[in-house]
C-alpha cells in the first residue's frame, strides 16, 4: 500500500457536509483505507479574495500502489476527479468558489510531474497549461490552509523535494499569513461520519 495525502476544500453550499461526504467517499474507494482525518478548519480565501471563507481538511489514505508510481497516482487522481463531479462540482475557473476540491498532496515518497497527452489537452482556459499531475502538490508548501491540517496528521513528514517537515513549513507559513488565516472549527467523529463542532 502507498500512503497518500488528500487536501479537501469547499466554500459553496454546506461546505462542512461536503467535506464529510468526501471523507466517506474516499473510504469507499476500491482497495483504499482511511488512516487519518485532520481537524476541520475555517480558512480565509487565497488567490481570489472576494469569495466566502473555505472549509479545509486533509485525509491520509492507504491506496493500492499500482503497477508503477505514475500509474498508481494517476488512478487515484481519476478517482478524485470523479468524486468531485459526483459531488456536483461545477466549472468556475481556477481559484474560484467550489463545491469540493480534492487535491493529491503527496503519493508515498514519489516525485511526479506528468504532462497531459497531446490529444488530452483541455480547451478549458482554466486548466490550459496546467500539468496533468504534479506531486507533491506544488503550491501546498505556501498555503496554510493545506499545511495546518496536514501537520495535524504528519508533522514529521518530509515530502520529497521539500527539505523540511510539514510541521516546520506550517510554522513558517503561519508567520507569513498570520495565525488568523486559519482556525480550527471541529474534529472528525469516525463513528458518526461527520465533524464534531469545536467548543468555543
Ligand atoms: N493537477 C496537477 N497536479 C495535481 C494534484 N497534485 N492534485 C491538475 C490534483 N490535481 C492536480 O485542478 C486543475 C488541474 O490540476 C486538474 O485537472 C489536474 O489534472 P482543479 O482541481 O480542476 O482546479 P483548481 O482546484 O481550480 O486548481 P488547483 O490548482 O487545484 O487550485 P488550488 O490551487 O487548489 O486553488 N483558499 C482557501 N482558504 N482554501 C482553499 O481550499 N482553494 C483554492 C483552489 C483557492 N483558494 C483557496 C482554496
Ligand atoms: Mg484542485
Amino acid at each position: 500500500m502507498t500512503r497518500a495525502y488528500i487536501g479537501l476544500g469547499a466554500n459553496v453550499g454546506d461546505a462542512e457536509a461536503a467535506l464529510a461526504g468526501a471523507v466517506g467517499a474516499l473510504a469507499a474507494l476500491p482497495g483504499t483505507r482511511v488512516v487519518g482525518v485532520s481537524r476541520l478548519y475555517v480558512t480565509r480565501p487565497v488567490g481570489v479574495a472576494d469569495q466566502p471563507d473555505f472549509r479545509n481538511a486533509v485525509v491520509a489514505l492507504d491506496v493500492p500502489p499500482g503497477p508503477d508510481p505514475a500509474q498508481g497516482a494517476l488512478d487515484l487522481l481519476v478517482h478524485l476527479k470523479a468524486l468531485e463531479r459526483a459531488a456536483g462540482r461545477r466549472a468556475r475557473g481556477r481559484w474560484g468558489p467550489r463545491e469540493i476540491d480534492l487535491d493529491l498532496l503527496a503519493f508515498g515518497r514519489h516525485r511526479l510531474s506528468l504532462d497531459r497527452p497531446p490529444d488530452g489537452q483541455s480547451r478549458d482556459v482554466a486548466v490550459k497549461g496546467v500539468r496533468l499531475l504534479v506531486v507533491p502538490h506544488p503550491s501546498a508548501r505556501e498555503r496554510l490552509f493545506v499545511l495546518a491540517p496536514w501537520a495535524d496528521l504528519a508533522p514529521g513528514l518530509v515530502p520529497p523535494g521539500w527539505g523540511e517537515t510539514v510541521g516546520s513549513a506550517r510554522r513558517r507559513q503561519e508567520h507569513v499569513e498570520g495565525s488568523g488565516a486559519v482556525r480550527v472549527a471541529g474534529d472528525w467523529d469516525p463513528a458518526a461520519g461527520r465533524w464534531r463542532r469545536a467548543s468555543r
